[in-house]
């Protein structure tokens, strides 16, 4: 099974002031990554605000990528949803555009009774592009779903025969480990929090989906380079410069503020949509000042 290397970017999904989508910025974004050197995009995630999007609008815009990328970039579907019917119709339509891999979260509303479930609803979902590799989305901290991953391995290797590895969105090393470590290293267990990235390459992680690769991709890619140097003073300075742009975020709230970011580094990509929190202007320019005094590479 083919292992996806270095960084995917997940990717947002611009929005005109008015909040609906702009997919006429598609185009230049994916531009903009394959000069940035990076690996992949993922479309219509957390970052892209795919649950905040209708179906039509996830399609559509994953239509856009997936011509503005063809030949330059793989391309990974999240067709997670709460509607298990709605996920398949995502299935359905991204298979049958030129992408390289899907990838869906767990339904989130009703609880799931445990990893029978999880791997029950992900064959279903999977078995609706049996020809594309398929990413279990782990992502705990927003499903609220932190069901066993080394448990939902064991079933899923019998129940899903497309399945590729887990996009793990979580800061549980030992498990993220096993998981690496599962069937001989049979799957490709892509690692999902940019501030953690370090941990992660020690736990043999070769693959990341990021968002934070939008605005800072060069102190990722210094970071893989020293950590394969084994130069680990430098890989553990170029963490810290990332955990900087994470608390930047943190501090100032969350998508807003990486969506603003993208407009500082040349790449307007509009606000976010409700229920996320928008920017007002003067948070705006304190945080473009605290931006620019970071002075990334
Ligand atoms: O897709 C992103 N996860 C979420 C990956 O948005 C939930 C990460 O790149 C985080 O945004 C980043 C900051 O915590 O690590």
């Amino acid at each position: 099974m083919r292992k996806f290397k270095g960084l995917i970017v997940a990717t947002f999904t611009p929005m005109m002031p008015n909040h609906e989508v702009d997919y006429s910025r598609i185009p230049a974004l994916v531009d903009y990554y394959v000069e940035n050197k990076l690996n992949g995009i993922f479309v219509c995630g957390s970052t892209g605000e795919g649950p905040s999007l209708t179906t039509t609008e996830r399609m559509k815009a994953l239509e856009h990528f997936a011509l503005a990328a063809s030949g330059k970039l793989p391309i990974f579907a999240h067709v997670g949803h709460t509607s298990v019917h709605e996920s398949k119709h995502l299935v359905s339509h991204a298979a049958s555009l030129s992408i390289d891999a899907i990838s869906a979260i767990a339904p989130h509303y009703f609880p799931l009774g445990g990893a029978h479930q999880l791997t029950e609803t992900m064959a279903e979902i999977a078995s609706g592009a049996p020809n594309l590799p398929f990413y279990y989305y782990h992502i705990p901290a927003l499903t609220g779903n932190s069901i066993s991953m080394t448990e939902f391995l064991r079933r899923a290797e019998k129940l899903i025969p497309n399945l590729a590895g887990i996009k793990y969105t979580s800061s549980n090393f030992h498990e993220y480990l096993q998981c690496i470590e599962f069937a001989n290293r049979k799957y490709d267990i892509l690692y999902g929090y940019d501030e953690m990235m370090i941990n992660a390459l020690v736990a043999g992680a070769q693959g990341f989906i990021g968002s934070t690769f939008n605005f800072a991709a060069p102190v990722y890619r210094a970071l893989l380079e020293a950590f394969y140097q084994q130069d680990l003073p430098r890989a553990r300075e170029c963490q810290m410069k990332s955990i900087r742009v994470v608390d930047l975020i943190t501090k100032y709230g969350g998508l807003a503020v990486q969506k603003a970011l993208m407009k500082f580094v040349g790449l307007d990509c509009g606000p976010v949509r409700l229920p996320l929190p928008s920017l007002d202007s003067a948070t705006l320019t304190s945080l473009e000042t605290d931006w620019r005094a970071m002075e990334l590479p």
